[in-house]
């Protein structure tokens, strides 16, 4: 790596870890809840969608259940009681500086 570069991934590409400018990028990551609402008791399908480049690190349903390491999506869950909870998962690059080219 040069002065000033976080990673050298040899390429000028973004979106795969290591930006065109050798910066470190932050893993951008989609939760869906499939119904978002409904009758209780509510049956949620999960799912998520990250990039190639990083890995998911907790997931948690946002009522109290125990939190997830390294979930694998779709998650089923059922929420019996009435409530708004914000499901959120945590993802973390795996890039770890410097590759190969
Ligand atoms: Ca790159």
């Amino acid at each position: 790596m040069e002065a000033g570069e976080e990673c050298e991934d040899g390429n000028i590409v973004d979106r795969d870890g290591c930006s065109s400018a050798c910066s470190l990028e932050i893993p951008i990551v989609t939760l869906v809840s499939t119904p978002p609402y409904g009758n209780l008791p509510l049956t949620a399908t999960i799912t998520s969608t990250k990039e190639p480049w990083s890995n998911y690190l907790v997931f948690d349903y946002g009522d109290g259940t125990p939190v997830i390491n390294n979930p694998i999506f779709p998650l089923i869950h059922v929420y019996p009681n009435v409530g708004d909870y914000t499901v959120w998962v945590t993802a973390k690059s795996n890039f770890t500086g410097q590759r190969a080219p």
